[in-house]
This record gives structure tokens, sequence and C-alpha cells, in this order.
């Protein structure tokens, strides 16, 4: 029996080393025990991998019906969702048959040729978009995002997958930052994996050398953590 996707996935990050033990400062200023860094996944085999992690996730979401089945494009925010949106469309297609386009946006704007602000699969008044990012922290990535696509079409954008869900709560809530994306913009938010997830699947799982990625200390250090800032 294969193992469960968040256990596969969890693998994936300590191969690929995207997932880091240290201090890290994010983004919100908090200082975190640990960091997944999705520019580790730098090569053809590992961004192909990446992009079949989210197929497959997308493809049993859709067949929970919590997705529909007839996504218009998979939209990527530039620049680290561009692998991301166009690994993804790929193994949708070659893995499940889905006929489906890929879209980013462009950080600035382009004066000649074709001028637009989207490449890839044009952005048309009701088109069913899926939105792909990497690790949602706070959510203010996607909060940049959604205003652009409205400027470009009146779309339906259907939901959002990430690779790892932080479980972070927000500033000024006890509420967690995917829980209050999904509230104030009224779509579903999924990811590959959680961080409480991934340390449970990390533990069990050694490295080359036989020692485990995931050591007692670690494991105490990322549960203070979630202690504080944990929804
Ligand atoms: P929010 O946009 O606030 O949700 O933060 C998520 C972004 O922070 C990601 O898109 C990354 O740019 C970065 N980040 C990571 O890549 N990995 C982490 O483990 C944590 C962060 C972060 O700074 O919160």
């Amino acid at each position: 029996m294969t193992a469960p996707i968040d256990v596969r996935f969890t693998e994936f990050l300590l191969d690929s080393q995207a997932l880091k033990f240290g201090e890290f400062t994010l983004k919100s200023g908090r200082q975190s025990p640990y960091f997944i860094n999705a520019g580790a996944f730098d090569d053809g085999r590992k961004i192909a991998r990446l992009g079949a992690f989210y197929a497959e996730k997308i493809e049993a979401e859709i067949k929970a019906g919590n997705l529909p089945g007839d996504i218009d494009t998979v939209f990527g925010p530039a620049y680290k969702g561009i692998p991301l949106g166009v690994s993804t469309a790929i193994a949708l297609t070659s893995a499940y048959g889905m006929e489906i386009g890929y879209t980013f946006d462009r950080k600035e704007k382009k004066d000649h040729g074709d001028g637009g602000m989207m490449v890839g699969t044009q952005l048309r008044d009701g088109m069913k978009v899926l939105l792909v990012d990497d690790v949602m922290t706070a959510g203010t990535a996607v909060r940049e995002v959604i205003p652009k696509l409205r400027a470009e079409a009146d779309v339906q954008v259907v939901g959002l997958v990430l690779s790892v869900d932080r479980m972070e709560k927000t500033r000024d809530s006890d509420l967690s930052a995917v829980k209050a994306v999904e509230q104030e913009f009224g779509f579903p938010v999924f990811a590959i994996a959680n961080v409480r997830e991934i340390f449970s699947a990390g533990q069990s799982i050694a490295a080359a050398d036989g020692s485990p990625y995931v050591t007692a200390g670690i494991r105490d250090a990322a549960e203070a953590y979630l202690e504080r800032y944990g929804a």
C-alpha cells in the first residue's frame, strides 16, 4: 500500500533539502526554527515530482467534490509560483488527462508586443481559476494576487493549493491564516501537507547515514514555536 500523500511529501521535502532547521526570520517577522524553501526544487526531476504532488492533491479534491472538474487554468503568482503552475498543469494533463491551461502574472507592465499583464492562458470573464502557491504563513502573498486577477477579468477563483500550510494564526486573531483567507475570499484552501503532519512523519524518516532528520531537539523547538504561533 502506498503511504499517505503527506508522508511521501515529507520524504520528498527532506530528500530535496527543502525543509531546513535552524533560526529563520519570516516575512511576518516571526523567528521560526524551521523553514520550507521551494527554491530547493531546482532541477527537472524535482520540479516534475513537485508538480505531480500538486496534481495528485488536486485530483483527490476534485474526486471528493471540493474542487470542480472543469478548471480552466492553474494560476501561479510570479516568480515562485511560475514553475509550480506550469509543472502542475503538465502533471494534471499527463497523469489525469485533464485539459487545463496555466497562467502567471508579469511583475512589471510590458509596453510592446502583446502588452498583456498575464502570460499563458489569458483570463476571461467566467473562467474557473485554481491558484497554486508554495507556503502560507500569514496569507500576504495571496492577498496581493487576488486584485491582479480581478483587474484582468471577472474570473471565479475555485481554490488555492499550497505545498505546506504552516498552520499559524494571523497577527490579530486566533484564526489560522488559511481559515482567514477562506473566510475573506470564499474559496477553499488545501495543502499537500501541514507542519504538524510533516513533523509527525519526519520523526520516522532517516537520513542517508541512518540518523533521524527530525531530532528530539528539533521537535521540541517546533512544538514551542507552534505553542506560541500555531492555530
Ligand atoms: P505569507 O505570504 O505571509 O503567507 O508568507 C508566505 C511566504 O513567505 C512564502 O511565499 C515565502 O515567500 C515565505 N516563506 C517560505 O517560503 N517558507 C517558510 O517556511 C516561511 C515563509 C515566510 O516567510 O513566512
